[in-house]
């Protein structure tokens, strides 16, 4: 069934700071949404389970984009396993608690290709979820993201609530975290070359042994996703959401060389962890369902180095 949003019907984006949620703002903006409710960490913590109630009945969303949670990239998720646990967790339960209880009409979750098995038939479908052990780096961001998906799933078979969860691959692009040691690989290596770039510097270090595949996915093209899914998807389980190419962490860093500092030379921390070996989806549902990807890898790339050097070179600098 289509669920249809009208310009100035209440759209609360919880997360519209981060990465995903900023670029569904600007997604909703450009499709000519008037009436977008937004709250900074301090305005409204989404631990805070009556807080989060409480800001649901004043102001009464029609629809939710639930893309708040604390995210990072292996080290991160490696050392603060119990922040990524506690931390969304409770952001999923109470928002999605919340929404029930002020009758939101759809919520779309967005969990994290690392909630299927570590080593998951590769392009890896749906169905793959619960199948077999977990990445050990990434534990317990997974089990939180899956009690996400299964919290949407119950809402549903119990209380009849449209809850819908999509499953983003590996995500970049503007509003991105380039903070090395908590940061995905994608901006860290953008930061990587450019700061041996300013520098003088030619040799920069890419951790682990750079043959792990990753399939990444520009945060606008996510973010058109989400919307297209809020109105076409109405099915409990997650649904895939993928760019359709991976590649190797080596090949990635020679892309971004190439494009910030083309002299650099590259070598490889294997003291450092790699991670999943390979984490390709398969997202031929959402194909069927008549939904692309529209931008390819290199042009992201370059595209976020040209954002990186306006919003973040300077300050890293100054
Ligand atoms: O992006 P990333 O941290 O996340 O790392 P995961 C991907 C691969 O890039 C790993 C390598 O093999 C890293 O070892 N890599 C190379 C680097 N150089 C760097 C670097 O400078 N920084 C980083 N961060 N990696 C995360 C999960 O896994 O993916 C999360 O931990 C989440 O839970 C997220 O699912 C999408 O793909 O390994």
């Amino acid at each position: 069934m289509t669920f249809t949003l009208d310009a100035d019907d209440p759209v609360f984006v919880a997360g519209h700071r981060g990465l995903v949620g900023s670029a569904i703002v600007r997604r909703l903006r450009a499709g000519g949404h008037r009436n977008l409710l937004t709250a900074t960490r301090d305005e409204l913590d989404l631990r805070d389970q009556a807080a989060v109630r409480s800001w649901l009945e004043e102001h009464r969303p029609r629809a939710v984009h639930l893309v708040a949670g604390t995210v990072g990239g292996i080290l991160a998720n490696s050392t603060r396993p119990a922040e990524f646990l506690y931390d969304n967790l409770m952001i999923h339960a109470n928002v999605v608690e919340a929404a029930r209880h002020v009758g939101v009409e759809k919520l779309l979750y967005l969990g994290s290709s690392c909630i299927y098995p570590r080593l998951a038939d590769q392009p890896i479908v749906e169905p793959a979820l619960l199948t077999g052990p977990l990445e050990p780096t990434n534990e317990a961001y997974a089990v939180a993201k899956i009690a996400g998906i299964k919290m949407c799933d119950a809402y549903r078979a119990q209380y009849g609530c449209d809850f819908v969860s999509a499953m983003p691959t590996n995500l970049y692009g503007p509003n991105d975290n380039f903070d090395l040691q908590s940061s995905h690989v994608l901006p860290a290596l953008i930061r990587k070359f450019d700061d041996a770039r300013l520098a003088g510097e030619t040799q920069v270090t890419v951790w682990g042994t750079g043959r792990p595949r990753r399939e990444f996915l520009h945060v606008d093209d996510l973010a058109d996703a989400c919307v297209f899914l809020m109105e076409r998807y109405d099915e409990p389980g997650p649904i895939n959401v993928g760019y359709g190419e991976d590649v190797a962490i080596a090949e990635l860093a020679e892309m971004v060389r190439d494009v910030v500092h083309p002299e650099a030379e590259i070598d490889f921390d294997t003291s450092k962890p790699d991670g999943t070996p390979r984490k390709l989806l398969d997202s031929s549902r959402l194909q069927q369902l008549g939904w692309q990807p529209s931008i390819p890898l290199a042009q992201g790339v370059a595209s976020t180095y040209e954002w990186y050097l306006e919003h973040v070179a300077p300050r890293a600098v100054g």
